[in-house]
């Protein structure tokens, strides 16, 4: 303990710092050391009052997350929520005021902790929150009781359920926080702890009563909570367990409703949901991690940048770069393409600010970042340049080969390329150790997901830079390997097989899409198409043919290549897989033309067209998913499953709460994935080739993840 807590007497006051980095997590040890540390400040004669402060950048960040691997049952996790609740009763208890000084963020246990004080004061950009849903748990600390006697039932619930934090001016407003305080947070934090024991002022949260208006309010509260999450939960059971706790709250008193967030806590601590995205927190961040790569590899600092192709990606490239405040020229071949990449910039710009998310002095600000041209005139003074032109190798060739004429030899050249290979653009280049793969994902300027793809050349340093720049640019940066489709497309493939096939088998477009949206997916794989296009896929399957392969293994379907030959691109052109009202516009209907396509072609291939269920929609894609992400696991394009998972989580959309493809295989657990693709090779035919990692994971009784193949 004697490390990660101080105590000290400031000017008649203790002071208790918690000190364990980075985030001052509560381990059992600091919950311990809080404990103890309380009590000896109140029977401390030399302390009038008490201050908790964190150290470092910030106050308490919340439970350390990696206790809850720890139970494994719902009676550890009540035995241990039982001891929280009865300390944080004890310090709430304290004879003498009680302080908490936020700093950074009060987050979770952090901010229940501060709850349990009498008081609380922050720095004016401090934030607090209760983000446990995103872990697919509730506040377990006692904050679905305290909270809402602070600030009332409506703001708990919002914060409670959506697990944003939420900024001090706020909190003081809503009555979470007491006093903002500018200047120096301890001595700030140890004057009004000073000037409440003068005034022996004591408050008990658990002991601020609910005004009967607010419970008859507060529970109308719960009912529109529950209302407006059927839109936005997404298939999460966490965000309505927070209602129903806070509900409690309302309901009963005090002791009776931490007693029932115990008992909900408990019920989510354990569930696969929670299990999923604690799975996928830490695999974010592991992601950063690349094994070959050291922290102390140095990077390059990216101050300008610039791109090449003004279309839907490199447009939406240059906002990512002008958002970080990054000044980027933006280059196309002619005039027309240039001022037609700008306006959709500014069209997009125009959405968010009609949000209410960018005043019209912030566009123009970043719209001025963003410099258009039709010549490499300045591509000397920048750091990094993106190449976003046309899917095609010839022309991606020639203009690698031109780059490297126009920029400094120590400029990054990365390929916006989704499928092609990186090393070509690098021997093109005459510089491979700057080529790297920087994948981004439609829209780009909203999507987290940056497929680093690692060349047989790329520098260690070009790798560190891209992964530093992707933070700065607010992206989840996964380095991957070069291979054809890379990691995301290269699965994907095998996910629109399926999706193909099952059709042609007597599945419908609408079915598929729906079983998978209700599965968690933002959009099923033809809405997605018909967003990202249809031509885009055949293209690329034009060049594929060209080089004599195919995306994946198996029958192909014809139908996409003759929507594409129809020119039915989906949205942009007013049909694709549904029909819409208008090219450009989002409401769509069904298509029989589909169902007749499907039927001639079930013909060519011999086969009856049959009822399918939803659970073997579900099944066949999960498994060609998790078969394919073995093989891209096992030949090394990518370090970790995890990776896998948040590059599906990030760049599909992928339901977190199901943790990824690779941690969701280990749900159903891998034994019976094997037997899926050996029941479907039996079925459809030899393409369904079992990978030899998940036969041998199998046959060792191990999972993606877990050391036994019992379904976690
Ligand atoms: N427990 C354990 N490790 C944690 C952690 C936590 N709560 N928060 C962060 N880390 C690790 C993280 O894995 C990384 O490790 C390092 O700290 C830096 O994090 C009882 C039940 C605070 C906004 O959900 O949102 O309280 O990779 O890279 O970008 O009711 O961390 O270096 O080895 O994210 O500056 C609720 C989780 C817990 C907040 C900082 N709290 N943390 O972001 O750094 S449940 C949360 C964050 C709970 C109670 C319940 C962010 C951050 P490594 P980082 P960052």
């Amino acid at each position: 303990m004697a490390d990660l807590l101080r105590y000290d007497i400031r000017d008649g006051v203790a002071v208790i710092t918690i000190d364990n980095p980075p985030v001052n997590a509560l381990s059992p040890t600091v919950w311990e050391g809080l404990d103890r540390l309380v009590a000896r400040a109140v029977a401390d004669p030399a302390a009038e009052a008490i201050v908790v402060i964190g150290a470092g950048t910030t106050f308490i960040a919340g439970a350390d997350i990696k206790v809850f691997e720890t139970l494994k049952t719902r009676e550890d996790s009540l035995a241990r929520s039982a001891n929280t609740h009865a300390l944080l009763k004890r310090i709430e208890d304290a004879t003498k005021p009680l302080v908490a000084a936020i700093h950074g963020n009060a987050l979770g246990g952090g901010l229940e902790v501060a709850q349990a004080c009498h008081f609380r004061v922050a720095t004016k950009d401090a934030k607090i929150g209760q983000p446990e849903v995103l872990l697919g748990i509730i506040p377990g600390a006692g904050g679905t009781q305290r909270l809402p006697r602070l600030c009332g039932a409506e703001l708990a619930l919002t914060m409670c359920t959506d697990g944003k934090p939420i900024a001090a001016a706020k909190a003081m407003n809503a009555g979470i926080i007491d006093q903002i305080i500018d200047g120096d947070l301890l001595t700030g934090a140890i004057k009004y702890a000073k000037a409440r024991a003068r005034n022996g002022d004591l408050r008990k949260t658990r002991e601020m009563p609910h005004g009967v208006d607010q419970i008859s309010a507060g529970l109308n509260a719960c009912s529109a909570t529950r209302e407006s999450l059927k839109k936005t939960a997404k298939g999460m059971r966490a965000p309505y367990a927070a209602v129903d706790a806070i509900e409690a709250g309302l309901r009963m008193d005090f002791d009776a409703g931490a007693i029932r967030e115990r008992e909900i806590f408990a019920d989510c601590v354990v569930s696969t949901e929670s299990k999923a995205l604690r799975h996928l927190f830490f695999a974010e961040r592991e992601v950063a991690k690349v094994p070959d790569i050291p922290k102390d590899t140095p990077t390059r600092d990216i101050k300008r940048a610039a791109v090449v192709g003004a279309g839907t990606m490199g447009g939406g490239i240059a906002m990512s770069y002008a958002n970080a405040g990054i000044p980027v020229l933006l280059k196309d071949v002619d005039d027309a393409a240039l001022q037609r990449g700008l306006a959709t910039i500014r069209k997009n710009y125009e959405v968010t600010m009609s949000k209410g998310k960018m005043t019209a002095e912030q566009l123009e600000k970043t719209m001025a970042l963003i410099t258009p041209t039709t010549s490499y005139d300045g591509f000397m003074d920048v750091d990094i340049v993106v190449e976003a032109v046309f899917e095609n190798m010839d022309l991606k060739k020639a203009t690698f080969a031109e780059l490297a004429k126009v920029t400094r030899p120590d400029c990054v050249l990365a390929s916006n390329s989704s499928t092609l290979d990186i090393d070509a653009f690098a021997q093109a280049s005459g510089r491979p150790s700057q080529v790297v793969g920087h994948h981004f994902f439609s829209p780009a300027n909203v999507m987290k997901l940056l497929e680093i793809v690692r060349g047989r050349e790329t520098s260690k340093e070009v790798i560190a830079t891209s992964l530093k720049l992707a933070k700065k640019l607010g992206k989840v940066g996964v380095v991957v390997g070069n291979c054809f489709g890379f990691v995301a497309n290269r699965m994907l493939a095998y996910y629109m097989r399926e999706a193909y096939l099952l059709l042609e088998e007597g599945a419908s477009v609408e079915q598929i899409d729906r079983v998978l949206t209700t599965f968690g997916l933002p959009v099923g794989p033809y809405g997605m198409q018909d967003i990202a296009g249809i031509d885009v896929g055949a293209r690329i399957r034009q060049y594929l043919k060209s080089i004599g392969k195919t995306r994946a293994e198996g029958p192909q379907s014809a139908i996409p290549d003759r929507l594409f030959e129809m020119g039915r691109y989906g949205q942009k052109t007013g049909a694709g897989w549904y029909k819409y009202d208008a090219p450009g516009s989002r409401n769509r209907t069904p298509d029989p033309l589909i169902e007749q396509m499907a039927d001639e072609e079930a013909k060519k291939r011999g086969i009856t067209r049959r009822p399918i269920s939803d659970e073997e929609i579900i099944a066949r894609i999960t498994t060609a998913l998790a078969n394919e992400g073995a093989r891209v696991l096992e030949e090394g394009y990518a370090t970790r499953a995890g990776d896998i998972d948040v590059v599906y989580a990030y760049g599909f959309g992928f339901p977190r709460h199901r943790g990824g493809p690779m941690f969701y295989a280990d749900t159903v657990g891998l034994p019976t994935v094997l037997a899926r693709v050996k029941e479907y090779r039996a079925r459809f035919g030899d393409y369904w080739e079992p990978a030899p990692l998940l036969e041998r994971l199998v046959a060792e009784g191990r999972g993606f993840y877990s050391e036994a193949t019992q379904p976690v």
